[in-house]
């Protein structure tokens, strides 16, 4: 443990407050070309594998199924999102420029703000193809796999037919959190059981800094515990990355990547979390990384 002046505090706190932002222009941004945008970009943006990172830790690939009241028909909405707190909007508006399609709206009354992409042919030609590109690491991949089947089927109108709409919710099923309340009406539904994203070790031997980046940047926290002492502070510098356990294997790469930190999987066997608390690893390897 370091003791450290109140001065050397307030420009630790620094450091670390900005960290996610620094994060996403320092390394994030680059100046490659967007591959998906048909005119050559000059401007910063996002890399790729930013992109991805990023949404591994905080996209949802939604499917909602309701009907119309107008009609007996059941309607399939499938949507990309992005939720942050709205302080962090910079993001969202720098992620909408890369992908060319989408919304951005704050909800009224609380501090979220969003990035949706709910048409469908923005869906198939930009999303898809994305994510084809540059595929998420966590189980969000699964998620991924058949939401973007669902699209497809939504895609070919396949969803208009009894047969049709019956195989979208057996898929939708495995999805998320599974089927929702309001289609239990709908008998014979073959509900899947959800697969598991089998790791393949040589991609992960090749895991890309700007998704770790990317990653970090959405579900990564740097924090600092004070303890008063006398007239000085002890000091202990804390940067953590909390998932399902069922992400815990790419938490261990990442420790392998950083070349520090260790995996504790929690009392709950639910979750577990990737923790740097030793000081010399923060200082030397976590703050010059982001
Ligand atoms: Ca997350």
């Amino acid at each position: 443990m370091i003791i450290f002046s109140n001065n050397n505090i307030h420009s630790l706190f620094l450091i670390l407050s900005t960290n996610v932002k620094n994060n996403f222009i320092n390394r994030g941004l680059s100046s490659i070309v967007n591959p998906l945008s048909t005119e050559s970009k000059k401007s910063l943006s996002p890399h790729p594998q930013w992109v991805t990172g990023f949404t591994d830790a905080e996209g949802s690939f939604i499917i909602s199924v309701y009907k119309r009241s107008d009609s007996n028909n059941w309607q399939i909405k499938p949507s990309f999102e992005l939720g942050l707190h709205s302080k962090d909007i910079s993001i969202l508006q720098e992620l909408k420029i890369y992908f060319g399609v989408g919304i951005i709206n704050t909800r009224i009354g609380k501090n979220v703000t969003s990035f949706t992409v709910t048409k469908i042919s923005d869906l198939v030609n930009v999303i898809i193809p994305h994510f084809s590109n540059f595929p998420l690491q966590t189980q969000k991949r699964v998620d991924f796999e058949l939401w973007a089947k669902i699209v497809e089927s939504k895609k070919n109108k396949e969803h208009l037919t009894h047969e049709g709409l019956l195989k979208i919710l057996s898929l939708k099923s495995a999805l998320n959190k599974g089927l929702s309340k309001n289609t239990s009406e709908i008998k014979n539904i073959e509900v899947l059981e959800r697969p598991l994203h089998l790791v393949d070790s040589a991609e992960f031997n090749n895991i890309d800094p700007n998704w770790i980046s990317g990653f970090v940047a959405g579900d990564g926290t740097f924090d600092i515990k004070l303890t008063k002492r006398k007239s000085r502070y002890q000091v202990e510098l804390r940067f953590r990355i909390t998932q399902h356990i069922r992400d815990a294997h790419i938490l261990g790469i990442i420790a392998e990547y950083l070349g520090c930190g260790k995996v504790y999987i929690r009392s709950t066997g639910l979750a577990c979390d990737l923790v740097v608390n030793n000081f010399p690893d923060n200082i030397n390897k976590i703050i010059p990384f982001f």
